[in-house]
């Protein structure tokens, strides 16, 4: 699997102030750790940059460049801004994210500047809410991209991970769609923002809701997932050092159901985590002591 680290990101409050100050120390940091620690691609995150997107984002391209290299994810919904990105990069970028809103204006970017995009399954109007709307969003955008001489292989397909916190049928919708996407659009690749599964849930138990959707969505052959570049498990798992416990996730996925007192705690933690992702038993924030 293709892991893009999430870390380069405007929200965080070292790096935030340090992009819109110029200042590279911060920057280049993480950008050398994240290669570091093993990830495949870095994502650089200027959120919606609405003043100067675009200097904001050829600056970060050009600091970041310069101590990796790791391909670069140019993450913004600021058309100036991806473009500026796109014109400094010296490789083959992708371009995180293309909507069907943004369609007509992005996607041109894809053959310009030799680039792979992310198709975000975010509708004209608003959040998919199952896995059908997310397949006709997927027909219309690779369609439209098709016929702008796009092929499908260059198209990674995002169905927009929400937080377990809101709203498990999302959750169980994006499994389902992952299940169905090679037969919408053969050849697509797909991606997924891994860490929303887990927003707004305490820091500490972040990491195992993570890991264990990854591995639920691996099971559909996810072809890569933006990621926390600094979970160690969670890259052991996706390098396929920890070939058990994705077995036993599958497992449980086709309906075995595990003696839970034969587990041992590390199998225990996902096995639960399994059943509150698959919405068979109710999320709360002490899922893991019960
Ligand atoms: N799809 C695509 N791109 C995306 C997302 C997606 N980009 C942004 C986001 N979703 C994925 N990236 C992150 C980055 C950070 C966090 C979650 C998702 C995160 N950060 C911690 C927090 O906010 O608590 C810590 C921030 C910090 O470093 O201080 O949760 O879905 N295509």
């Amino acid at each position: 699997m293709i892991l893009i680290g999430e870390n380069l990101n405007i929200m965080s409050q070292t790096l935030g102030p340090a992009m819109r100050g110029r200042d590279p120390g911060p920057v280049q940091e993480m950008a050398r750790m994240e290669t570091a620690a093993g990830i495949d691609y870095v994502d650089l995150n200027i959120g919606p940059a609405r003043k100067a997107g675009d200097e904001m984002m050829a600056w970060v391209v050009n600091t970041v460049q310069e101590v990796t290299d790791k391909p670069l994810s140019l993450d913004t919904t600021n058309i100036v801004a991806m473009e500026a990105g796109l014109k400094v990069y010296k490789g083959n970028a992708l371009i995180n994210s293309i909507s069907p809103a943004r369609a007509d204006e992005e996607m041109p970017f894809v053959g310009k500047y030799h680039a792979d995009m992310i198709g975000l399954l975010w509708g004209l109007d608003g959040m998919p809410r199952d896995a059908d709307e997310r397949a006709m969003l997927t027909m219309d955008l690779t369609m439209k991209a098709n016929a702008m001489g796009i092929p499908n292989e260059k198209i990674w397909i995002d169905p927009i991970v929400s937080p377990i916190s809101v709203e498990i049928n999302q959750v169980i919708a994006c499994v389902e769609f992952m299940s169905m996407l090679q037969e919408i659009a053969p050849g697509c690749k797909s991606t997924i923002g891994l860490s929303n599964i887990s927003n707004g849930t305490p820091t500490e138990l972040r990491p195992p809701l993570n890991r264990t959707y990854m591995i639920m969505l691996m099971k559909y052959g996810l072809h890569s997932a933006i990621v926390d570049a600094f979970d160690e498990e969670l890259i052991k798992v996706a390098r396929g050092e920890m070939p058990e416990i994705v077995s036993l996730v599958h497992r449980m996925m086709d309906g075995e159901k595990p003696d839970f007192s034969t587990l041992s705690p590390k199998e225990l933690e996902y096995a639960k985590t399994v059943r509150v992702l698959t919405g068979a038993a109710l999320y709360s924030h002490s899922w893991l002591e019960i």
